[in-house]
């Protein structure tokens, strides 16, 4: 952040600047009595936006232009409407953060609120339904419900192919003849709910009641010829279809050459990945990240999608600076993480909410494995907070009482959806994924995009656990850095249609 002058005095010369900088790094930074506020509040929490004495006594003696206050660090003095939100949101935030208010929690040593697992569990049970009537309203989101459940349980450790015939049934009617899945019995074809339904699909194991060679020709109608994908026949073109329609391919080993007859064909198109990665690229805003479609404003939703999309196309390291300015992004995505809260905003000025945990923590694994690849151990190339993360999704997301489930923030309400992204945020947090460049290919898979295969998992260390606060039994599962499914649902899909031609 650059240091900005305020007061408008000539007189300020750069010896006076220099002579201040060398006097903020006398001053004291870890004397004794720098965590006494927090030792009385018994948490154990550094508090991240109330400072200690020690901490005012340095803020005090700074010039006025580098404290805090004129730096807008905590407020800004231009109130506006976004300014009072994001007041109100930090006030919610803090008594939580800081373990002043643990909404009697169950806490682990380090004064966090342990993951409640079971109460969770029992949150995303409630959500497979039966819904009240006002649900009607979302009644074309119901495979996103799917996904969001068996995601979301599977991240939490239970085995879901208990669903399985239940699952099976409930989305048969949702398959089109024309092939893909609708929102809902009667709707037309859609890459959100094709996406949503092949995941949920596959985490019970239930890939096979796909009419694969029905979706790829569905898929050929949506392919455009400028490179992206539309949701839907007539519908948006955005970079969700780009993300959705790879991921369908990748996962049913669908051909990559499109159909006969796909519309695309007619502007000399002949796969789908044809023009797919300039695509991806032209989202790119002059911000750094990523908008829905190009021109439009950057947003952590569509940077996922994008990232995940050339992933799928290439090993991440290949694809991703081929297509995308990756320091600009990097940049952008570092400057997503909101503080004194510790999640991450979806975009610029606005607040932090618990599913960017994934949208925009998703991001890390997959632009890192681009531009910073780690160290061998691993663990010295983050350019984010994890343990600021994990904290905001224990402290402020998960809801107390019997309900459970998570949250968007302390004001809001649990759902699913930020139930299940919440959890593979905590994923991304808690544990390391990898792209192997070593991986090799298998037999039979010539002219198929295996890169989204090459992904590897691997468990903190207790060394890092301790630093993040946490303890071994909060730490949830993998999930797959792409996919965002269980690693080994992932493995078992590559096996399930590996040679398997559409036609038999
Ligand atoms: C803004 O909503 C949100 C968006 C512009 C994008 C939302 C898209 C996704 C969450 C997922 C897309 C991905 C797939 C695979 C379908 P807002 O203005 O309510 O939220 P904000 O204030 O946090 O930006
Ligand atoms: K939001
Ligand atoms: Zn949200």
């Amino acid at each position: 952040m650059p240091l900005v002058k305020r007061d408008d005095d000539p007189e300020d010369t750069l010896d006076e600047l220099l002579q201040d900088k060398a006097r903020i790094e006398e001053l004291p930074s870890n004397d004794d009595d720098a965590y006494e506020d927090v030792e009385s509040d018994n948490s154990g929490i550094p508090f991240p936006g109330r400072p200690s004495k020690a901490e005012r006594r340095r803020e005090e003696s700074l010039p006025p232009w580098l404290q805090a206050a004129t730096l807008n660090l905590f407020h800004d003095e231009l109130q506006t409407t976004t300014s009072e939100a994001q007041t109100k949101v930090t006030a919610d935030c803090l008594p939580l953060l800081t373990g002043r208010d643990t909404q009697g929690l169950p806490l682990n040593s380090h004064g966090l609120p342990h993951l409640r697992r079971e109460q969770h569990v029992n949150f995303l049970h409630s959500q497979l339904g039966p819904f009240p009537a006002p649900y009607v309203a979302i009644d074309a989101s119901r495979p996103w419900f799917f996904y969001w459940t068996m995601a979301g349980l599977s991240i939490l450790g239970e085995d879901v192919r208990q669903f399985r015939d239940r699952l099976m049934e409930t989305v048969r009617p949702l398959q089109n003849k024309t092939g893909g899945f609708g929102g809902g019995h009667g709707q037309y074809s859609h890459c959100a709910g094709s996406y949503a339904t092949v995941l949920a699909l596959a985490t019970i194991g239930g890939l096979d009641m796909i009419d694969r060679k029905a979706m790829w020709e569905w898929l050929g109608t949506v392919k455009q010829a400028d490179g992206g994908f539309r949701m839907a026949v007539g519908a948006e073109e955005d970079i969700r279809g780009a993300y959705c329609a790879m991921t369908i391919i990748t996962l049913l080993n669908l051909p990559l050459d499109l159909p006969p007859d796909a519309p695309a064909r007619k502007a000399d198109l002949t796969t789908f990945t044809d023009r797919l990665g300039e695509w991806v690229g032209r989202c790119q805003s002059y911000e750094g990240g990523i908008g829905g479609a190009p021109t439009n404003e950057a947003h952590g939703a569509y940077a996922f999608c994008a990232l995940a999309c050339l992933s799928i196309l290439d090993a991440p390291h290949v694809s991703i600076p081929k297509y995308l300015d990756a320091p600009a992004l990097l940049s952008w995505l570092a400057a997503r993480q909101t503080q004194p809260e510790g999640g991450f905003q979806g975009r610029q000025e606005k607040l932090v909410d618990a599913c960017y945990a994934h949208w925009v923590g998703g991001c890390w694994d997959l632009i890192q494995a681009a531009v910073a690849p780690a160290a061998s151990n691993g663990m010295n190339a983050d350019v984010w907070n994890r343990a600021a993360l994990i904290r905001y999704l224990l402290t402020c997301c998960q809801q107390p009482g019997k309900k459970g489930g998570m949250r968007d923030k302390p004001s809001t309400r649990p759902d699913a959806y930020h139930t299940c992204y919440s959890l593979a945020g905590l994923s991304h947090a808690q544990n390391h994924y990898q792209y192997d460049k070593a991986a090799p290919t298998r037999d039979g898979e010539k002219g198929r995009l295996t890169a989204a295969f090459n992904w590897t998992a691997e468990k903190a260390t207790e060394t890092e656990l301790q630093g993040w606060r946490i303890e071994r039994e909060d730490v949830v599962e993998f999930v797959h850095p792409v996919f965002v499914l269980p690693m080994g649902v992932v493995e078992e899909c590559r096996g399930l249609f590996e040679g398997v031609g559409i036609l038999e």
